[in-house]
């Protein structure tokens, strides 16, 4: 099953609003064979792993299946895994998390049961649900999981009002965040942050076969026409609406399927997003500098009780999460 988590993996940023799912398959103790959901509309990890089977000559029969998700039971955008695993003749299922899409739920396990196959669920399902942690908010709450993003300099500022003030973080952190925004569907800032800085917010570093949604909030219409996310041709939900109250904001989002919105800022927007207790996940990037004229914000953590700490870079980033 850890195999399969691994393999799941490589889905990463192509496959929503589906969640990442990997499968291997195992005869005589042995790896026959492994698949995973690799892209939206492509095939789910149960039929690329009897694919991959086929292809190495391995037959399936009797085989065991290690599944990170339970299999659906439903026509979407492929034909239902449960009748590829019994049309496979495969023996025995073990599935590490169940499937909360409607479509599925439970669906997927008790058609292979009635069918005469053995199956086992919740190995490795810790793991598994923090894999699919996004997909898995976004079935329960129809919102996106909002993770925010700051960078503070070695006293906590979150700005520089210098004239030469730059960017203050590492070149190698800064590809960290574009990794996180590749795997984030939309990026959120306020319009003080469009019309200080023009940002483009997209993913540039690192390989990526989409681009989050830019997500700009601008009540009052101040942000200006020819700004960068309103120009370049990728794509921007310029929000003119009054969000005081922001949960309307992310039904809306979630009803657009936007399972992890990424909010990159300013402290004013940051903080309305805590106040509101709207923040799954907290990441403060602490940088070694030190602003000459700094912008210091206060932000209420008290809610949020684990912390892990990793480095991006020469910078020390704090991840909290409740
Ligand atoms: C599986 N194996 O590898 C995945 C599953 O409309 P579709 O065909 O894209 O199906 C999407 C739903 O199928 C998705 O919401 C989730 O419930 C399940 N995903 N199921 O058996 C897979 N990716
Ligand atoms: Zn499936």
């Amino acid at each position: 099953m850890s195999r399969a988590l691994e393999v799941a993996e490589r889905g990463r940023g192509k496959v929503r609003p589906n969640p990442l799912v990997g499968c291997v398959l195992v005869k005589d103790e042995t790896v026959i064979a492994e698949g995973w959901h690799d892209h939206l509309g492509g095939l789910h990890a149960e039929q690329m792993a009897i694919h991959d089977a086929e292809e190495k000559g391995h037959s399936t029969n009797g085989a065991r299946a290690f599944i990170t998700l339970e299999p659906c039971n439903h026509f979407g955008r492929t034909p239902p895994c449960t009748e590829a695993l019994l049309w496979a003749g495969i023996s025995e299922v073990v599935i590490a998390h169940g499937d909360p899409n409607p479509l599925v739920r439970g669906d997927g396990v008790s058609v292979l049961e009635e069918a005469g196959i053995k199956v086992e669920t919740g190995l490795l399902k810790d793991a598994a649900a923090e894999q699919m942690r996004e997909f898995l908010h976004w079935c329960e709450n129809r919102r996106p999981y909002v993770t925010v993003k700051v960078a503070v300099d070695a006293n906590g500022s979150v700005d520089d009002l210098s004239k030469d003030a730059g960017r203050f973080t590492s070149e190698e952190c800064l590809k960290q965040v574009h990794e996180l925004r590749k795997d984030c569907c939309a990026v959120l800032v306020g319009a003080n942050t469009v019309i200080r800085d023009d940002p483009a917010l997209t993913v540039r570093l690192v390989e990526t076969e989409r681009q989050p949604i830019r997500v700009a909030i601008d009540p009052n219409n101040r942000i200006s026409p020819d700004s960068k996310i309103l120009t370049d041709g990728f794509a921007t939900r310029h929000m003119t609406e009054d969000f005081r109250g922001l949960p309307a904001l992310l039904d809306m989002l979630g009803d657009l399927e936007i399972q992890r919105l990424l909010v990159e800022g300013g402290p004013t927007t940051i903080n309305h997003f805590l106040e509101e207790g709207l923040v799954d996940e907290f990441i403060l990037v602490q940088s070694k500098v030190t602003h000459s004229t700094p912008v210091y914000s206060d932000f209420d953590l008290s809610s949020f009780s684990n912390i892990e700490e990793a480095t991006w870079g020469e910078e020390l980033v704090k991840i909290y999460t409740r």
